[in-house]
């Protein structure tokens, strides 16, 4: 296991600096975050990312993420040119290192939370979301937590507008046509490619979702059989969805080669709809067997990388939602005792 951390580059309020000292941490997942989604990657900036993370000994091997452009996702007649984008960043990735490139297929949202700020009863916040309040959104008037300063109004309609035509078959065939483009390259240069997880794994705002379950997976590698064809096996995600077996897929796709990338975060539903909220990392602070999980990736030979995913606000940290250092850097340190007691156990 190759532990990691997510980092947002030099604009993000943690330094690599304090990364660097959590135990086991062998390097961050980051992504150039100067140009439009869709277009190329300069080397420039890639190559100023990885001589920051060389300066704090940290490894960049892993890219959270080269993003999708709608029109791919849509079958737009742009797509080819966005494509082709799309294989030049994955070829210039890999000439500075890096092994692995998570990615998502969701159109619009690539999450979606009701509050930012739960409160959770040890004084400490995280994001949550609620059936109860996700039905009071109106679907015309959009605004949702974390969003509003990524699109317009404007285009936000005309996107929903659009994906209004396009059924779950179709973004599948997308998604397929992507690939069979893309897998390729990456074949040639050395890179996984690990899609991460529907978040929430069901359609949301009558917007197909296509990487929800077990069978969507089985069907997306049925498609393009390269073993680069991978998955970023996201624990809350996935566990989200309570009909979702996450030890049995973990154990599952590990088996197969295709678990290029573990995101490991805990869920708890909180009614019996599909509520959930995010909590610590442990599994008795929520819904999720963590060890679970983990053993089902050690025993099936998983040897990728992994990340604590969202953690909670506490000790006051503020920043970014989720994505603050104290409950990370807990979570991590769980992640460590995990490993090396599956590991251990499995080479007894
Ligand atoms: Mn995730």
């Amino acid at each position: 296991m190759k532990l990691t951390f997510r980092w947002y580059g030099e604009k993000d309020s943690i330094p690599l600096s304090y990364i660097r000292q959590i135990p086991g941490m062998t390097g961050v997942v980051t992504a150039v975050y100067d140009v439009p989604v869709g277009e190329a990657w300069s080397d420039s900036s890639l190559n100023k990312l990885k001589s920051l993370c060389d300066e704090q000994c940290m490894g960049m091997e892993v890219i959270e993420s080269i993003p999708v452009h709608e029109d791919i996702k849509l079958g737009r007649g742009k797509r080819d040119y966005y494509i082709e984008n799309y294989c030049k960043n994955i070829r210039a990735v890999a000439k500075v290192g890096v092994k692995c490139v998570c990615y998502n297929f969701m159109p619009v949202f690539d999450w979606l939370r009701t509050d930012m700020h739960h409160p959770n009863a040890d004084g400490s916040d995280s994001l949550s979301y609620s059936r109860a309040d996700y039905e009071k959104v109106d679907p015309n008037n959009l605004h949702l937590p974390g969003w509003d300063e990524s699109y317009t109004p404007e285009e936000l309609q005309s996107l929903l507008a659009a994906y209004r035509e396009v059924s779950h078959e179709d973004l599948f065939e997308n998604l397929v046509y992507f690939l069979k483009k893309v897998i390729p390259v990456c074949e040639e240069v050395g890179i996984n490619m690990a899609i991460h997880a529907d978040d929430p794994p069901w359609d949301i705002f009558g917007l197909p979702r296509i990487v929800s379950t077990e069978a969507d997976l089985d069907k997306m590698f049925e498609a393009v059989p390269s073993v680069r064809n991978g998955v970023t096996l996201c624990a809350g995600s996935f566990g989200a969805g309570r009909s979702n077996d996450v030890i049995k897929m973990a154990g599952k796709y590990a088996k197969q080669g295709r678990v290029h990338f573990v995101h490991l975060r805990n869920v708890k539903y909180t009614d019996d709809t599909d509520s959930f909220c995010e909590v610590g990392h442990r599994s008795a602070d929520g819904s999720l067997d963590m060890a679970g999980i983990v053993k089902a990736l050690v025993d099936n030979g998983f040897d990728g990388y992994v990340r604590p995913d969202h953690g909670r606000n506490i000790w006051n940290e503020g920043g970014k939602p989720g994505y603050g250092l104290f409950d990370r850097a807990l979570g991590a340190t769980y992640i460590n005792g995990l490993f090396e007691m599956a590991e251990k156990v499995k080479a007894k």
